[in-house]
């Protein structure tokens, strides 16, 4: 380059070299401008592209919710079908709150814009069984499925929420339907409540399942789960689980053979005598071998320490639900709340649902228990966490 520029300069003179570095030069920023317009064009196509991607997730999941929206009505249609044919027997006086809250629920929702206030109080206030009464009010009184009436006049969570409590006694099983329902199964919905149930509720819910869906729970955990976690659903759902006091006479052999097939082996973990043990023994004996396994680990570290140790992911989780649900309920469901509601923001969805799962069962419990380990009543906390309806909706529910 040296001695082209001195060459140059000395056989055309130093304007000449000017004029040709000048043509060199904008030959060269010709050149970067077409590099950057190519540049340009490749950024637009990537982005194009990712753009399309999307669209066509977004599609695919409108399409799944669009669908998913059709199987619901379906269902709703042939589970108020089913409910008339069995009608309860209604006493007079329930009749006659039922009326009362019919007329609530179905001003809210007869004009163009619904009155969700009105809504919170026609539901939230009243017991599952109060609610089917309604139902069959409703169906005699305004001509309408009380459920289809709601889901068209309503949206989002608020939705979500309000169908629950129109489910009542049939919500597990609707929400064991909708975690297998979409592409992936929601695998921590379907541990949370096949791991609580005793053996009574899990016929019961296999019964309630058939009935409601026309469909086989098992076949259906078995086509959306796959491997370990499989096999310990279906041995939930075989519902073998003890019921009753701690056995005495297997607890030392239980700790046991939990190490020897966990901590205690070199290599690896051999998880079929876990999932025996969590999947039938009782809870009462399952609380006790959470302490008897300290006896046998060197550490005096307990059954928690050694689902830690041992397993991840599901898995872990599944073996650490069914421990912490042995041990105090009420205290896992504390717990469970507080997760879905600590740090900033909250898992709304989660909160209503656990709420809805406890309604009628052990929500004083949990109520009382939160309200000891956190200084704080929950239902502030709720009031802090939750938005707009959902806010009000839950609150009613909560204060009857
Ligand atoms: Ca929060």
């Amino acid at each position: 380059m040296a001695k082209f520029l001195s060459k140059a300069k000395d056989t055309l003179g130093f304007g000449k070299y000017e004029k040709l570095y000048d043509e060199e030069r904008a030959a060269h920023e010709e050149t970067l401008e077409l590099l950057e317009a190519a540049k340009r064009d490749l950024e637009n196509t990537k982005e194009a592209l990712s753009q399309a991607e999307l669209d066509l997730a977004r599609e695919r999941s409108l399409r799944e919710d669009l669908q998913n929206e059709l199987d619901s009505i379906k269902v709703s249609e042939e589970e108020a079908v089913q409910k008339e044919l069995e009608e309860i027997q209604i006493q007079e006086s329930e009749r006659e709150l039922a009326l009362k809250q019919c007329e609530i629920a179905y001003n809210a929702m007869k004009g163009f814009i619904t009155s969700e206030s009105k809504l919170i109080e026609a539901f939230c206030s009243q017991t599952f069984r109060q609610i089917q009464v309604m139902k069959q009010v409703y169906v005699s009184n305004y001509g309408k499925d009380l459920t289809n009436h709601v889901r068209k006049s309503t949206s989002g969570l608020f939705r979500t929420f309000l169908l629950g409590l129109l489910q009542g006694e049939d919500y597990e099983v609707n929400l064991l339907r909708s975690a297998m329902k979409g592409l992936t199964s929601e695998e921590e919905i379907i541990i949370e409540v096949l791991a609580i149930s005793s053996p009574s509720d899990i016929n019961k819910m296999k019964e309630m399942y058939k009935k409601v869906f026309d469909r086989d729970l098992q076949e259906d955990v078995k086509k959306n789960t796959s491997g370990e976690l499989q096999k310990l659903l279906i041995v939930l759902l075989q519902a073998e689980r003890s019921i009753g006091d701690v056995d005495t006479s297997s607890l030392e052999s239980d700790a046991k053979m939990l190490h020897s097939a966990g901590e205690g082996k070199t290599f690896g973990t051999d998880i079929q005598p876990w999932i025996q043990i969590f999947g039938n023994r009782s809870f009462a004996h399952l609380k006790a071998l959470n302490d008897e396994y300290m006896k046998h680990q060197k550490k005096q570290k307990n059954l928690r320490y050694a689902i830690e140790r041992c397993f991840g992911g599901k898995m872990q989780k599944a073996f650490l639900t069914i421990l912490d649900i042995s041990i105090d309920p009420a205290l896992y469901f504390s717990n469970l709340l507080n997760e879905f509601m600590k740090g900033v923001g909250c898992n709304e969805a989660g909160v209503v649902r656990t709420l809805l799962l406890r309604k009628e069962k052990d929500i004083a419990a949990i109520m009382s228990t939160y309200d000891e380990i956190h200084k704080e009543p929950l239902v502030l906390r709720l009031q802090s966490e939750l938005s707009g309806d959902v806010n009000k909706g839950i609150l009613a529910m909560l204060e009857v």
